[in-house]
């Protein structure tokens, strides 16, 4: 329905400016806020970018869960700075969405009332430290694989706002991998434990990419737009490649019995994951959905008299400016 949405509110620019347009894209330059841009455009960057921005919000939940029951000092210091980056991340997001003419404001209120989505990956629980290292490792994995592309997207606040949050990724997947090398490396408990952590979330680490090629809708339009840098599917591809040999070291086994090195594609083989679960889980019935939105609601209710506060203060200081001038 929004991709029907954005076609027809698309074809009302006219075809001159749209190739214009183009023609800017396809020579590298960037897309500033206050450039003409096609409302297509304009509608997918705001639901790409609100999506992302709720997914890292959003997704401090899974991991704020743990700071209390880190095992050592450090452990917390870390995964406290970790969840506080986030915090951070889901601001410049914000930021660069509010350049496109919404409000934080209005996009919380879609994300609650459900007209729009956060990654897949966090409706999962996080039963045991060892997840914090499987996030780490494996969700802010993904999250890199997906985001360096998009330091070169064409809109110039999202590809500005990424380079700040790659480099801080970078150091969330070491934590994580950290975490995974000291249990994988520990007790037999504790590498049960790590072993247990990546089977719960190897498939669910997949699908964060998104549906298959064939199945995803906005793919050809966000890529002719440099919107997306890369289909979902060979991003997919590149974080199996690089994870593999990483699971080896640790001496891990990823839960996939059909994973094999093809030689002649130069590619891991492997097991899609289960699309009806992805789908379902999208469709707000996943294991933690309603966990997640609630917390999100609660959050917001909370903070009403703080919102209230400070739109009081910003009418009293107007009036009192106004009547000294
Ligand atoms: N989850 O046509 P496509 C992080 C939806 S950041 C939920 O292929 P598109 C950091 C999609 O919206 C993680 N929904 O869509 C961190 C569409 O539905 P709609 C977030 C998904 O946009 C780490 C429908 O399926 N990163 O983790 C998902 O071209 C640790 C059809 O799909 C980003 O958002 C999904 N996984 O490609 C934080 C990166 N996949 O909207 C805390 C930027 C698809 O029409 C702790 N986003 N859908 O109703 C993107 O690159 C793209 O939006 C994709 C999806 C690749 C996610």
């Amino acid at each position: 329905m929004y991709a029907q949405m954005v076609t027809s509110e698309a074809t009302k620019d006219s075809p001159e400016k749209l190739a214009a347009f183009q023609a800017r894209i396809d020579a590298g330059e960037q897309i500033e806020p206050k450039d003409w841009m096609p409302e297509g455009y304009r509608k997918t960057l705001i639901r790409q970018i609100g999506q992302h921005a709720h997914s890292e919000i959003v997704g401090q939940l899974p991991e704020g869960n743990w700071i209390t029951r880190a095992p050592t000092l450090e452990r917390k210091a870390n995964l406290l700075a970790k969840v506080q980056d986030e915090a951070g991340h889901g601001l410049y997001l914000y930021c660069a969405a509010e350049t496109l003419g919404v409000t934080r404001d209005e996009l919380t209120r879609m994300l609650l009332d459900g007209r729009m989505k956060y990654s897949s990956i966090f409706n999962y629980p996080t039963l045991t430290w060892a997840d914090m290292g499987a996030v780490g490792w494996l969700v802010d994995g993904a999250a890199i694989m997906n985001q360096v592309p998009l330091q070169r997207t064409s809109y110039g606040p999202y590809a500005r706002a990424m380079v700040r949050i790659c480099k801080e990724e970078s150091f969330h997947q070491r934590q994580g991998f950290h975490i995974m090398m000291a249990m994988a490396g520990g007790s037999s408990d504790q590498r049960r434990m790590a072993q247990d952590a990546l089977n719960r979330f190897w498939f669910p680490a997949l699908m964060m990419f998104g549906p298959s090629d064939k199945d995803s809708v906005h793919s050809a339009q966000s890529m002719a737009w440099k919107i997306k840098m890369n289909t979902n599917d060979e991003l997919r591809q590149k974080f199996v490649d690089e994870t593999v040999p990483q699971a080896e070291y640790l001496g891990l086994t990823i839960p996939d019995p059909d994973l094999a090195w093809n030689e002649e594609e130069g590619h891991y083989s492997f097991t899609e994951p289960d699309w009806s679960e992805f789908f379902e889980v999208i469709a707000g019935n996943g294991p933690c959905n309603v966990d997640r939105i609630t917390a999100r609601r609660t959050a917001w209710d909370d903070g009403a008299w703080v919102r209230d506060a400070l739109m009081a203060h910003a009418e009293k200081s107007a009036a009192r400016k106004m009547a000294a001038e």
